[in-house]
């Protein structure tokens, strides 16, 4: 077996107690040094205030890691070249022995065959705007159609089209559920402008629905709860629409594609934005990851 899981989660999964998957990504690519590493760090005690077990996901030296100790942590959040890696990079990597930071959809899939089901990040990629002429939809959408995980997110990053992207997920069969809300949230704003056909109301209601997964049997598909921030917490949305525009203008003349898309954008608004955006990102993740502690519990639970 390649896949290394730590003994802090391997013990926790073992004993049916509760375990909250993270990404990589948002570390190594994401955030900005030093805080990506307390950044890191403050997740995975967020997870442990909540009484579950934090599990970050990468692959280090070719090895898939689930379950990351700090000094693992330290080289994602602080090496040169450590790569953004989707599902379907994953065994290129292994096979070259590279080290790289896991996306939703390379983190999905290992936290799963680790025997994870709870997961939390910031924002799910999606389909991007241009899409009819770049095709470039993330694979993170794909990888739920097919992962029985349940993601709490902040909805999907609003640099993507929103609507487009809830959209393919009701075509890929992947359920999305609001958190408390009837709306379906922007990422660093409350409220995308598009609503929620579901919506749940405590963890345990969570639970209920993941445990009716498993009772159906159908496919494989994952559970997006979409919990959005509080709007006290959110970026300003008139600034928001201003450095959106620039920002998307800036990434076409800079012929930028691809991987590089997602990662130029965020940083685009992290600059020019005074670093706000970053705010709104951390208040997001950071309210995901209490919920998805929640989740794990009533669902160890259950
Ligand atoms: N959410 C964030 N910051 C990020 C990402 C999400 O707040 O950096 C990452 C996730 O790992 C997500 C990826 O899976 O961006 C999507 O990239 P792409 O559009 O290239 O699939
Ligand atoms: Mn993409």
């Amino acid at each position: 077996m390649v896949l290394v899981v730590s003994e802090e989660v391997r013990d926790a999964i073992d004993a049916r107690r509760p375990v909250v998957a993270l990404e990589s990504t948002i570390i190594a690519h994401g955030l900005p040094r030093p805080r990506n590493l307390q950044v890191a760090l403050e997740l995975e005690d967020v997870v442990r205030q909540e009484g579950a077990v934090p599990a970050t996901i990468a692959v280090l030296d070719g090895r898939p890691h689930v379950g990351l100790d700090k000094e693992q942590l330290e080289r994602i959040a602080n090496e040169d070249g450590i790569r953004k890696l989707g599902h379907r990079d994953l065994p290129l990597a292994v096979a070259s022995g590279v080290s790289g930071a896991t996306t939703v959809s390379a983190t999905a899939l290992l936290a799963s065959l680790g025997g994870v089901r709870v997961f939390a990040t910031g924002g799910l990629g999606g389909v991007h705007r241009e899409w009819t002429v770049t095709q470039d939809e993330s694979a993170d959408l794909g990888l739920l159609a097919r992962t029985r995980i349940t993601v709490v997110c902040a909805g999907v990053k609003s640099i993507l089209d929103v609507p487009a992207t809830l959209q393919r997920l009701e075509t890929l069969g992947v359920a999305v559920a609001g958190y408390r809300t009837e709306r379906f949230p922007g990422f660093y704003l409350s409220d995308s402008g598009h609503p929620v056909d579901w919506t749940l109301r405590s963890p345990e209601e969570v639970a209920g629905v993941m445990g009716a997964q498993d009772a159906l049997d159908g496919p494989e598909s994952a559970l997006i709860v979409a919990n959005p921030l509080p709007e006290e917490e959110q970026l300003d949305p008139g600034l928001h629409a201003r450095v959106l525009a620039d920002a998307l203008h800036a990434c076409e003349e800079r012929g930028i594609a691809g991987q590089a898309v997602t990662p130029f954008l965020l940083d685009y608004l992290v600059r020019h934005t005074d670093g706000a955006s970053l705010s709104a990102n951390l208040a997001a993740v950071r309210g995901n990851v209490r919920l998805a502690g929640r989740i794990a519990a009533a669902w160890a639970g259950a």
